[in-house]
């Protein structure tokens, strides 16, 4: 057997993002650039590591990934599982990496590792991070205890779950966190250390649909309710509500919402970016108990993006009898 054969195998599928921009000349702004291989011929650290499979899977600023390309994604890195690969590591662009990787986990039923991670200054820049992310990204989807973990992001020698992590910087390097938790991990020298054990991992089925439509709308001092009226005619399929502090809103909004929620799902979770929803504390009207009461559902610690996606996927297949117990997990 060549030491060529007995490598293991890592898929690497980049979708673009920061980490793939460059500047097509000097003063103009950075735009997705470099195919997957490109990316990696950046990197010679990665000789010797495992055998590579490459896929440039589309080469777009995450802003402008969807579910239905998602998707997609999630079939390639499966079919590349099922044809030997040990772990899939995918490069986007850190705008949505939250939002892909909880889209991802929440749909990844293999044991094997898949890490996301990204850039925060382009290929062209000096200091570009991407390969030292990349290649922490390979070493950490390496890695024995990385399996079973379900969808990791990597970036800046930090590891990430995907249900815990946020982008809470515009522009600096240290842009991401997993706010209440902390990292589960560290890669330290190369090697990913974690603070836990892996826990066990709930996935849902393939959406049989995806054109259900599920809108996001925040809470802010003096907001009217006109959009929130005009919801039940607008061909929506559920509501999440970015919730001022536990998950509150003014009691006109209350009060148009108890009307919505007899149309569609509606889960209030905080704007303020970490800690939980209350349950039983406060009762005032636009207060969780008077939320809950008018039949909305309240999100725990899950962040209203990714309460967006989950009520998304569960709609898709059908399964919104399991909402509860998801926001409870
Ligand atoms: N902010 C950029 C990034 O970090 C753009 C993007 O998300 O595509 O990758």
């Amino acid at each position: 057997m060549t030491q060529e054969t007995a490598l293991p195998r890592v898929a690497i599928g980049s979708l673009g993002g920061t980490v793939s921009m460059q500047a097509a000349a000097p003063g103009q702004g950075v735009t997705p650039k470099l195919d997957c291989d490109a990316m990696l011929a950046a990197l010679p650290q990665l000789v010797g590591l495992a055998q590579f499979s490459t896929a440039t899977l589309c080469l777009v600023p995450s802003a402008s990934l969807d579910f239905t390309g998602l998707l997609e994604v999630l079939a390639w890195a499966k079919a590349q599982v099922g044809q030997g690969a040990q772990a899939v590591v995918l490069t986007q662009g850190t705008d949505t990496l939250e939002e892909a990787a909880y889209f991802l986990d929440l749909l990844w039923p293999c044991d094997a590792p898949m890490i996301m991670t990204g850039a925060m200054r382009a290929a062209s820049h000096p200091g570009a991070d991407g390969p030292a992310n990349l290649l922490a990204a390979v070493r950490v989807a390496l890695s024995e205890n990385s399996r079973g973990r379900g969808v990791l992001a990597v970036i800046n020698d930090q590891i990430h779950e995907a249900k815990a992590v946020r982008k809470t910087a515009s522009l600096a390097m240290a842009a991401f966190e997993s706010p209440g938790s902390g990292p589960i991990g560290q890669v330290v020298e190369g090697c990913a250390h974690y603070r836990q054990v892996a826990s066990r991992r709930r996935v849902l089925p393939l959406p049989q649909r995806t054109s259900q439509r599920v809108v996001l709308l925040e809470a802010c001092l003096d907001a009217d309710t006109t959009l929130l009226q005009a919801l039940p005619g607008l061909g929506y399929d559920g509501l999440v509500v970015a919730g001022f502090g536990a998950g509150h809103v003014s009691e006109p909004w209350a009060d148009t919402l108890a009307d919505v929620v007899g149309h569609m799902p509606v889960i209030v979770a905080t704007r303020t970016g970490s800690g939980s929803t209350a349950r039983a504390t406060y009762g005032f009207v636009g207060g969780e108990i008077d939320l809950q009461a008018k039949g909305m559902r309240m999100a725990g610690v899950l962040c209203p993006r990714k309460c967006r996606i989950l009520l998304w996927l569960l709609l898709g297949s059908s399964a919104l009898t399991e909402l509860d117990d998801w926001l409870a997990h």
